[in-house]
């Protein structure tokens, strides 16, 4: 559901507002455009999430209502329900009800260009958060910011191969693998791409590895049970689980409780998001490596829409500070996750 709220038309209060700058630059006051205008009227941006597959998103979707609501900025919020037609009739609103910003969580990579150029010939900044896009002319967007999900890919097979340096000497005489599990999130979206291509780069010149399973479990809990069923029944000697989140990681685990193989000891686990769950199961030692992916971009979001409706110059790429949580630190350092 979207919700309009605002009353008075924008049409009406752009007329307002300039009537007002007139006067006040007839008064001789220096006040900005913007500045003058969000004092008195306050900032509209149309915000395009997903949905609520997992506890991050649902975080995420409240970093951005908190920040908008601190600021004062009215948010026009729909969630998509994983679904990109509905994003695109959600962007197609926004420009139709001329928000000042677009920022939209795009839940895979292509398909945009059309609907963007209709929010640029409207006129209207866009912003790109969590999930990167394609699209052929990239300055159809101002910026990105979100997470590097290559780097998390990255830490996770640095993380294995790390870890199993006496299998890999032994590998020599043995020929013996070691197996990974992937449990891959929604086809199609950059974070679930990014997270198997650094995942893979790093393992690339070690033959030692081998992926013996990678099947999309759509960053569902419910569904990371599911493939968790399917492959312990496939296959007996699984050495790693890679999962592209702590959702599918914690019904991974269960599937596994329940057949009595101990997660974190029979089967190594590194998952990403680090959710206050899986930090629990990492202090547990049913989970190896847990790989932020932070959730909380709403305040620099909201100052990012603001200086986009001020006109100002806003970073191209703006990747969030993210860390890596190894069962071998000092867990009790770790502060409460908030989700
Ligand atoms: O890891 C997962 C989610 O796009 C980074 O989406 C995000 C991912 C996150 O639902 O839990």
């Amino acid at each position: 559901m979207i919700h309009m709220k605002w009353s008075i038309s924008k049409q009406f209060r752009t007329i307002m507002f300039l009537l007002l700058t007139c006067c006040l630059v007839g008064c001789g006051a220096q006040k900005g455009k913007s500045s003058q205008f969000e004092e008195d009227h306050g900032l509209i941006v149309g915000f395009s999430q997903i949905g609520a597959e997992s506890a991050w998103r649902t975080c995420n979707t409240r970093s951005v209502q908190d920040a908008a609501a601190a600021q004062g900025v009215q948010l026009v919020y729909d969630n998509a329900e994983q679904k990109q037609e509905n994003q695109i009739k959600a962007i197609r609103s926004f420009i139709a009800y001329q928000v000042d910003v677009i920022v939209f969580v795009p839940i895979v990579t292509d398909g945009w260009d059309n609907v963007l150029q209709e929010a640029r010939d409207a006129g209207i900044p866009v912003l790109v958060t969590d999930r990167k896009i394609e699209v052929a002319d990239p300055s159809l967007y101002a910026g990105f910011i979100g997470t590097d999900s290559l780097k998390e890919g990255r830490n996770a097979g640095q993380f294995v191969l790390d870890t199993f340096t006496e299998k890999r000497k032994r590998f020599e005489q043995t020929k013996e693998p070691i197996t990974i599990v992937e449990l891959f999130g929604t086809e199609g979206s950059s974070v679930a791409n990014g997270r198997a291509e650094g995942f893979r780069e790093v393992l690339a010149s070690h033959p030692e590895f081998q992926i013996i399973y990678s099947k999309s479990g759509d960053f569902l809990r419910s569904k990371g049970y599911e493939l968790a069923v399917e492959f312990l029944d496939m296959y007996e000697d699984i050495d790693v689980i890679f999962s592209h989140n702590d959702g599918m990681t914690l019904g991974a685990i269960e599937a596994m409780e329940e057949r009595g193989i101990r997660p974190g000891k029979d089967i190594v686990i590194v998952t990403i998001d680090a959710q206050q769950a899986a930090i629990d199961a990492l202090r547990e030692g049913k989970v190896n490596c847990v790989i932020e992916c932070n959730p909380k971009t709403g305040p620099e979001i909201i100052r990012l829409a603001e200086r986009l409706a001020a006109g100002q110059y806003i970073p191209r790429l703006q990747y969030v500070h993210e860390e890596v949580f190894y069962e071998t630190d000092d867990l009790s350092l770790i502060e409460p996750r908030g989700y």
